[in-house]
C-alpha cells in the first residue's frame, strides 16, 4: 500500500475516457460540469491517466482533499454480525455491507475452471516448491494487527480509514491485501519461499478494472544470510541463480536505479550490493511471469482467430518498471502493462524491509515480496474486459473456461451503456464526534453499489464546485449503468438513480441539485 500521497501525480485518482457513448437516452446535468470536469482527476488532485492504484492508500483525503470532512449521522450496526459461522461484535468501526459480506463464500481462486484460478496455478507453476510453498486458505477475516501494525502502517495512514477498508469491529477487518499474512508466514519459516492466493476487500472506485472485492497473490522469496556464507554471501548467491535463469524476450521498460537516496532508498541493514541482486532477481522473476502470460494471451488469440483476437494480437507489448511506495518494503517498485490505451497496474514489489523477518524471528534473512492482482493478470490472460464478468454465474461466461487451458474470451454481447449524472449539496460540517462519519468519494461508491450492484459499470466524480458566499460544497458525479447480461431499459436506470438520489438525501443529508439550478 502506498502511502506517499503525492509523487507520482498523487496516484489513486485517475482519469479513464468514458466507454461509448450515446445508449438509453443520456441525461445530463449541466451546472459546473462543464467548467471543472478537466480539473477533476487530472488537476488539482493530480490524478494521473491510466489504471493506477492507490495501492490502498496513496492520496486517500477525504473528498475536498484538505481533511475538513463532512459529517453525517450513520444507521446502527447490528450487536453482533456473523461470519464464516463465528458471531462479531460490532461498534462504531463497524461498516460492512451484506452485498461483500456474501462474497466471502465465493473464492473464486479455488474454482478449478474459473480463469482466476487457472490464473493462480499458472503463476504457481513459475514459483515451484519446494522453494516456494502455496497457501491458498487463509481466511480473509484478519486483525487490524496484521493488515497494518505488522507491516509497519503508520498509526495515521489513510489505508486505515473506514472509507478505505471494510471493517467488521474496530480490531478486525477483511484483509484489504494478501500482505496481512506476510508475518505469519514469515515466522511459520517453513519454506524459503511462499505464495498466497487470497480473496481481499477494499472500499474503492468503480470501473472495468477495480472491484470492491478482487484476488491478489502475495510472493515472498528470502536468503539465510548464514545459509550463504560458505558460497560468497547472499548477494553472490542470487546472482548466481540469475544467471541461470533464461532471457525472457520481452522488452521492459526500467529506467529506475537499483535504489535512490530520497525516492526508493536502500535499507540501513543492507549492503547496496544485497538489495542490487534482491531486487534484480525479483524483478526478473516478474517479468518472466508477464512474458509468460503475455505469450500465451498471443497465442490463445491466434487460435481463437477472427473477433477475439482483437486486441491482444494488435496492441504492441509494452511494460514498465516505475518506483513505488510501501511501509513494508524499500526500495519498491511497480509494475504496469499497457491495456486498452491506458497504463493498468499489475502488481507491487520490492525488498523486504528488514523489521519484518527480524520481528518474526529471522533476523538472518532477506529477500523479496510482491503482490499482484489476479484479476489484472486474467483481463490479458483471456481477454476479459471488464472486472465484473469475473462473478458472473451466466454459463455464457463460466461456459467458456475449463481447467489448464487458456483460451480467448467472446463477448456473448455487447450491451449499451446507459449515463446519468447527478449533482448534489454535502450537508454543512457538523462535529466529529463518535459515531459520525465523513463523506468521501468512496462513500458514493458504496451508495451506488448497494444499489446497484454490477449493474453499475463506472462511476465518476466529473464535478466539485464550492459556492463562493455560503461556502457550500456540490459535487456531480456520471454513473454509467450497463448489465454486463442483458440490455438495461431506461426506466430501469431512472429508478435505479432515484434509489441512489434517496440514499444521498435520506442517509447523508445531501440535497441533490436540479438541472436549473445555478
Ligand atoms: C498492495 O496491495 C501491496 N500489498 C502489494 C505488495 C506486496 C507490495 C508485497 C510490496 C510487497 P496495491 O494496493 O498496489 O499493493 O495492490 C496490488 C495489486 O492489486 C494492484 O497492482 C492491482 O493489480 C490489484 N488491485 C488493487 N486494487 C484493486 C481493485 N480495486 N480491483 C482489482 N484489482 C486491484
Ligand atoms: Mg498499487
Amino acid at each position: 500500500m502506498d502511502v506517499r500521497g503525492v509523487g507520482r501525480g498523487g496516484g489513486g485518482y485517475y482519469t479513464e475516457p468514458v466507454l461509448g457513448g450515446g445508449g438509453c437516452g443520456k441525461e445530463s446535468w449541466e451546472g459546473n460540469c462543464g467548467v471543472v470536469v478537466a480539473g477533476v482527476g487530472g488537476g488539482s488532485r493530480g490524478g494521473k491517466k491510466g489504471l493506477l492504484d492507490r495501492t490502498s492508500v496513496r492520496n486517500r483525503d477525504a473528498i475536498d482533499g484538505k481533511n475538513d470532512c463532512i459529517f453525517v449521522e450513520e444507521p446502527p450496526s447490528p450487536p453482533t454480525i456473523q461470519l464464516e459461522g463465528r458471531h462479531y461484535p460490532t461498534d462504531e468501526w463497524t461498516n460492512l455491507p451484506s452485498h461483500i459480506s456474501s462474497a466471502l463464500s465465493r473464492k473464486l481462486h479455488l474454482q478449478p475452471s474459473h480463469p482466476l484460478s487457472i490464473t493462480r496455478r499458472l503463476i504457481e507453476s513459475r514459483f515451484p516448491g519446494p522453494t516456494y510453498q502455496y497457501h491458498n486458505n487463509l481466511s480473509p477475516i484478519v486483525s487490524v494487527h496484521q493488515n497494518f501494525d505488522s507491516l509497519g502502517f503508520p498509526i495515521d495512514h489513510p489505508g486505515r480509514s473506514r472509507t478505505d477498508t471494510y471493517y467488521v469491529n474496530k480490531d478486525t477487518v477483511l484483509r484489504t491485501h494478501t500482505s496481512a499474512h506476510q508475518a505469519d508466514t514469515f515466522r511459520s519459516g517453513t519454506s524459503d519461499g511462499f505464495l498466497i492466493s487470497a480473496d481481499v476487500y477494499r472500499r474503492d472506485a468503480i470501473d472495468r478494472s477495480h472491484y470492491p472485492v478482487f484476488h491478489q497473490m502475495e510472493g515472498a522469496r528470502m536468503w539465510s544470510r548464514d545459509g550463504c556464507k560458505a558460497r560468497g554471501g547472499v548477494a553472490a548467491v542470487i546472482m548466481e541463480d540469475i544467471e541461470s535463469m533464461p532471457k525472457h524476450g520481452i522488452n521492459v521498460e526500467d529506467p529506475n536505479p537499483p535504489f535512490h537516496e530520497k525516492r526508493n532508498p536502500l535499507q540501513v541493514e543492507h549492503t547496496p550490493e544485497e538489495a542490487q541482486a534482491v531486487g534484480a532477481h525479483l524483478k526478473l522473476c516478474l517479468e518472466h511471469v508477464v512474458a509468460e502470460v503475455f505469450g500465451l494471451a498471443r497465442a490463445g488469440a491466434v487460435a481463437a482467430g477472427g473477433a477475439g483476437a482483437e486486441g491482444a494480437s494488435e496492441e504492441p507489448l509494452r511494460v514498465r518498471w516505475v518506483e513505488a511506495y510501501f511501509p513494508f518494503t524499500s526500495p519498491s517498485w511497480e509494475l504496469e502493462v499497457y491495456w486498452q490505451g491506458n497504463w493498468l497496474e499489475l502488481l507491487g514489489c520490492g525488498v523486504v524491509q528488514q523489521s519484518l523477518p527480524k520481528n518474526a524471528g529471522v533476523p538472518d534473512k532477506i529477500g523479496w515480496a510482491f503482490g499482484v492482482g489476479l484479476e489484472r493478470v486474467a483481463m490479458l490472460l483471456f481477454g476479459i474486459p471488464d472486472i465484473r464478468l469475473f462473478w458472473s454465474c451466466d454459463k455464457r461466461f463460466l461456459g467458456q473456461f475449463k481447467k489448464g487451458e487458456i483460451s480467448r474470451f467472446v463477448p456473448f454481447s455487447k450491451f449499451p451503456p446507459c449515463y446519468k449524472d447527478i449533482a448534489f449539496w454535502l450537508p454543512r460540517s457538523g462535529s466529529s464526534v463518535g459515531g459520525q462519519v465523513s463523506f468521501h468519494e468512496n462513500d458514493m461508491m458504496e451508495i451506488v453499489r448497494n444499489v446497484a450492484g454490477d449493474l453499475a459499470e463506472d462511476v465518476k466524480l466529473i464535478d466539485e464546485f464550492t459556492h463562493p458566499k455560503t461556502g457550500r460544497k456540490s459535487l456531480c458525479f456520471r454513473i454509467n449503468y450497463r448489465s454486463l447480461e442483458r440490455t438495461l431499459r431506461n426506466d430501469e436506470a431512472n429508478s435505479l438513480q432515484q434509489m441512489v438520489k434517496r440514499v444521498l438525501v435520506e442517509e447523508f443529508g445531501a440535497e441533490v441539485r436540479e438541472k436549473s439550478e445555478k
